[in-house]
């Protein structure tokens, strides 16, 4: 038995933001239903080919379990079917740009006349007002949401992360409210809508930096290098480089071989309450009672001193070196992982993070797999469907004859 058996899934999603909510929906064990348009199917099909002729890993890597139905919701047939689906399904959902659901005639108040339990689920860029129509994706959600412009370092341009906030992120925060929103219906007997808007969620990850904002106005971010380098504070959250965002000061610092290798470094946190543990590794004993050091709030100031220090440690050392001396003194360090290394990490594999799929275009792939890990509903990654696999399983599932069918796929409805 999966948590979500029996649950199932209208999945209108696609490219990033939705596909990720609907992915986890059904390693959660729900019935995931992807309509595709005839023929095109979700654009990422088709984006970042590196083997021609077979699905993108693009693709493959945001639609596992999944079931595929190809369906034109623009020609009569396909709405009749996209009907019967809707009184079929326990949830829609959608990451079309605004407005596209109404304009193909299925409005919410026609969804719940069809679904009075139907649980609408969508992801926009925005929420209501003046961008609600824009179109969105992955780095405009980074700039809105606040992610920008307190990445990177004080002196440069503000950054886009390379995790995936604005879209993997949204489509977390619309699963959540797609499962909160079914546990309702169980005693409320009503479906209702859940909208996840990127800006909104990324804001909402980006939540200790509206912290800080705030805090200016108490006076200077001890914590942020710019206070030690004597560097006044404009109006608004800074750009705050590898700064730790908590508490206990943090840098990310070289290692040995970081000459060659792009990722030979560390994240080391200066954490108080192991100062002298600290102190002992790096060769600094003196500063354990230094009055000048002793204390956090008298090394806020000299925290370029400090991580020099400590970095002229680590620079003579290999990152996991670093972890397997400091984690035994409770230092918190990290190795900066690459992907190459993270593919290949036998601990990700074991717990079913890192998958191999085979694929009957492409062969055998990587995937991320369930990061959420459920101890009485097991997943088990099964490869993204081809356009169409499903389309005349899941028609006939709707009570449509042979002969129904073969007249739809002449008629380009499937
Ligand atoms: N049959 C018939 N028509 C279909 C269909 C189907 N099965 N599936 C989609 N369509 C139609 C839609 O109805 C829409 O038609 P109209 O414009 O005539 O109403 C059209 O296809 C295109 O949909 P779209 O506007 O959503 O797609 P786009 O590629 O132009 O925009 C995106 C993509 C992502 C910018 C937009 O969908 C969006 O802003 N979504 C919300 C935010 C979001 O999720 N962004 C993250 C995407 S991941 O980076």
């Amino acid at each position: 038995m999966k948590a979500l058996d029996g649950i199932k899934i209208l999945d209108f999603t696609h490219v990033q933001s939705g596909p990720t909510c609907t992915q986890l929906l059904g390693w959660f064990g729900a019935d995931v239903i992807k309509v595709e348009r005839p023929g095109v199917g979700d654009a990422t099909r088709k984006q970042l080919i590196d083997k021609p002729g077979s699905d993108s890993l693009y693709f493959t890597m945001l639609n596992h379990n999944k079931r595929s139905l190809t369906l034109n919701t623009k020609t009569d047939d396909g709405k009749e079917v996209l009907e019967r689906l809707i009184k079929e399904c326990d949830v829609m959902v959608e990451n079309f740009a605004p407005g596209a659901l109404d304009r193909m005639g299925f409005t919410w108040e026609r969804i719940q006349e069809l679904n009075p339990k139907m649980i609408m689920a969508s992801v926009k860029g925005f929420g209501p007002g003046p961008y609600e129509d824009c179109k969105v994706y992955e780095n405009v959600a980074q700039c809105a949401g606040g992610a920008a412009s307190t990445t990177g370092f004080r002196d440069g341009p503000p950054l886009v992360t390379g995790a995936q906030i604005g879209d993997s992120g949204t489509g977390l925060h619309l699963c959540l409210g797609i499962v909160t929103a079914l546990f309702q219906r169980e005693r409320s007997g009503r479906g209702q809508k859940v909208l996840a808007p990127m800006q909104d969620s990324v804001l909402n990850l980006c939540r200790v930096k509206l912290r800080d904002q705030q805090r200016l106005d108490a006076g200077p971010l001890k914590e942020y290098s710019q206070f030690g380098e004597g560097v006044a504070f404009g109006e608004a959250t800074p750009r705050a480089g590898n700064d730790s965002g908590g508490g206990q000061p943090g840098r990310i610092l070289k290692c040995l071989g970081w000459e060659n290798d792009p990722d030979a470094y560390t994240y080391f946190i200066t954490q108080a309450a192991v100062w002298k543990n600290i102190c002992d590794v790096i060769g600094k004993p003196e500063w354990k009672d230094d009055p000048d050091y002793a204390t956090p709030d008298v090394r806020l100031n000299k925290l370029n001193e400090i991580f020099d220090t400590i970095e002229a440690w680590t620079m003579t050392k290999d990152k996991f070196d670093v972890m397997d001396i400091c984690n035994p003194l409770n230092i918190p360090v990290g190795p900066i992982l690459s992907m190459k290394e993270l593919a290949e990490e036998p601990a990700l594999r074991d717990t079913g993070t890192i998958v191999e799929v085979d694929h009957p275009e492409r062969g055998k792939y990587l995937t991320v797999g369930c990061p959420v890990k459920l101890s009485d509903s097991e997943v088990d990654v099964t490869r993204s469907p081809l356009l169409g696999e499903h389309s005349e399983e899941v028609l006939a599932m709707l009570g449509y004859s042979e002969t129904d069918i073969s007249a739809m796929r002449e008629s380009g409805a499937i």
